[in-house]
């Protein structure tokens, strides 16, 4: 039996699952990047006014008020939004006129790897704390070379990495250091919002995202020569007094995007609080689940919850990652292994600079991202919560059967 309403039918053997044949849990889909649009009377009415206005993009009355808000969101000076998270990354890079090789972590979306690699530059993989998934500081230090000019840190799930280390490292060597925040809008680290850390920092805006602007991203800084390169480059390298300098691209933000954007963001304080409420069902429903371990956030810092990851132990219950989110899917919960492969596991990085990187590999096998957001209740994860009971209970059993079917 199945509802619509959220609640899953209870399936406490093997023959009942999707997977082999049996009806799906859940009657619609569970997904983890589900939109948060807002308010859409709201939306409408900015809709409305950017038609009424006529002035559909070039850093018009919207994107600024938007880029004002995440500026203060984050404390920091200068904000420019751009068409997305990569496109923010690689402008900093080129602003920044940065050459030679890139220290960053492997466990990321392949989108920081490639704004790199896309400019010429070389990233270098980097391991990884084994308890948060962001970049180990002292492994950094030993990646330095004479072609390193950056490191590039990622706020991995919205978590801070070791800022004041990596600080440290990048100082006395003589580095820049950026972040990608695409996952950190909201975040803090310890009292301070992430966004005003390192030369800059990059969030991401993207549909599935705790904030969205359909597509979108916002380059935050303090540093004022920075933000003004990223704004000109952004928009073809034309200048204030809109002569062109240098080479540089279209990756500027609709009035469109910046309605959503403007939309979504006052809706982010409730988009946040549902994450955290699921997050809490999610920790107690796994808490008699064994090997299925919940990534937890440190409470010292603000962490969005928009990404619930497990770490799924097939040593423990014989019931491997990879069949689990055959299983899920086949009930209509749709998993995400975020991040699985990892950028060192994909091509061109895999050939051309091989690197074994242990603890990064180790997470990569394990990682499962459950859904969350508004759209996902407490009834949701009690019948997510009962499915994965079941599936460790039989984890084995299920595991050759979906070998067989592969
Ligand atoms: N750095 C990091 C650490 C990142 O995680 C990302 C992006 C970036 C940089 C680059 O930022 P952007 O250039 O994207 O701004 C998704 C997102 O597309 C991607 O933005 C995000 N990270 C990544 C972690 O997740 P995919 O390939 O996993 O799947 P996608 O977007 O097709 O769908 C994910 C889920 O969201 C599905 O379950 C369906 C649901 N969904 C998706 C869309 C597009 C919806 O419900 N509605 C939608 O409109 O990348």
């Amino acid at each position: 039996m199945q509802s619509g309403s959220g609640k899953a039918s209870m399936k406490d053997n093997v023959r009942d699952l999707g997977l082999f044949g049996g009806v799906p849990a859940f009657h619609d889909k569970l997904l983890v990047g589900r939109p948060n649009p807002g308010d859409r009377d709201v939306f409408m009415q900015r809709m409305s006014s950017v038609l009424d206005s006529g002035w559909y993009t070039h850093h018009g009355p919207l994107l600024q008020d938007l880029e004002q808000r995440i500026a203060d969101l984050a404390e920091v000076e200068h904000c420019v939004m751009v068409a997305n998270g990569t496109s923010g990354l690689e402008l900093v890079l080129r602003a920044a006129n940065l050459s030679g090789e890139v220290i960053m972590p492997s466990m990321t979306f392949i989108a920081t790897a490639h704004s790199v690699r896309m400019h010429g530059l070389t990233p270098v993989f980097c391991d990884i704390d084994p308890d948060t998934g962001c970049i180990d500081p002292a492994e950094v230090e030993r990646l330095i070379t004479p072609r390193t000019s950056a490191i590039l840190g990622v706020h991995l799930f919205g978590q801070p990495c070791a800022i004041d280390e990596l600080r440290k490292i990048a100082d006395a060597n003589g580095l820049m250091l950026y972040f990608d925040a695409a996952h950190g809008l909201g975040c803090t680290a310890e009292q301070t919002p992430i966004g005003g850390f390192g030369q800059a920092e990059v969030f991401s805006l993207h549909t599935t995202k705790v904030v969205n602007s359909f597509e979108g991203g916002a380059v935050v800084t303090n540093d004022g020569d920075l933000a003004a390169e990223v704004r000109s480059l952004h928009c073809f390298g034309h200048g204030p007094d809109n002569v062109v300098r240098r080479v540089g691209t279209n990756a500027k933000l609709s009035e469109a995007a910046a309605a959503m954007g403007l939309t979504s963001l006052e809706a982010m304080p409730d988009s946040i609080a549902a994450n955290e409420r699921n997050y809490h069902h999610y920790r107690e429903e796994l808490a008699d689940v064994p090997g299925i371990d919940l990534l937890t956030y440190d409470p010292a810092n603000r962490n969005n919850f928009q990404y619930v990851v497990t770490k799924v132990d097939e040593s423990v219950h014989g019931l491997r990652r990879d069949a689990l989110l055959a299983l899920l899917y086949a009930e209509n919960v749709v998993a995400q292994r975020y991040f699985s492969p990892c950028c060192h596991e994909f091509e061109p990085y895999r050939s051309e600079h091989p690197v074994t990187l242990p603890r990064t590999e180790e997470m990569s096998k394990k990682v499962l991202t459950l859904p969350t957001g508004p759209s996902i209740n407490r009834e949701h994860i009690a019948g997510i919560g009962e499915l994965l009971r079941t599936a460790v209970k039989y984890g084995n059993e299920i595991t050759s059967r979906w070998l067989e079917l592969a």
